[in-house]
């Protein structure tokens, strides 16, 4: 086990519903601990960037103007194994194959508007964040609790 960074991102569709608290308390209780947060409305091109992996994909463009729809909430989340623990927590990207009470099943309408995003490698991961937070932007603190 060792200590390690993801990153997360709550999507339109999860800042639409409501669900930005509980996604983020839910991070807590599980040990995923937020070490950057930050709220924006993804421009084209930085969508685009940030999924380039599935630019031949026929969902690519559809994907692109979702996560351009509207506000959303950039964050890095710190814990032993995040990058798994994170996924593992999200659920599977279709909520109907997802299992109970993961934040996909809980909260996603469909396989586009699945509420969360989070790495899925540990070198995606360090890609990941440095596209959204430059170092500075990540707080070091310990959780007294
Ligand atoms: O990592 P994860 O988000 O679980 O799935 P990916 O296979 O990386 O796909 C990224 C993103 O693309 C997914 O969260 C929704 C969308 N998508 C889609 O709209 N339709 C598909 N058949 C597959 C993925
Ligand atoms: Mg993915």
């Amino acid at each position: 086990m060792s200590k390690e960074r993801t990153l997360s991102i709550i999507k339109p569709d999860g800042v639409e519903k409501g669900v930005i608290g509980k996604v983020i308390g839910r991070f807590e209780e599980e040990g995923l601990k937020p070490v950057a947060i930050r709220m924006a409305r993804l421009s084209q091109a930085e969508a685009e960037g940030f999924y380039a992996v599935h630019k031949a994909r026929p969902f690519f463009k559809d994907l692109v103007s979702f996560m351009t729809s509207g506000p959303v909430v950039l964050m890095v989340l710190e814990g032993e194994n995040a990058v798994a623990k994170n996924r593992e927590v999200m659920g599977a990207t279709d909520p109907a194959k997802a299992a109970p009470n993961t934040l996909r099943k809980l909260h996603a309408s469909n396989i586009e508007k699945n509420t969360v995003h989070g790495s899925d490698s540990a070198d995606n991961a360090k890609v990941e964040i440095a596209y959204f937070f430059p170092e500075t932007a990540i707080s070091a603190y310990e959780w007294k609790r």
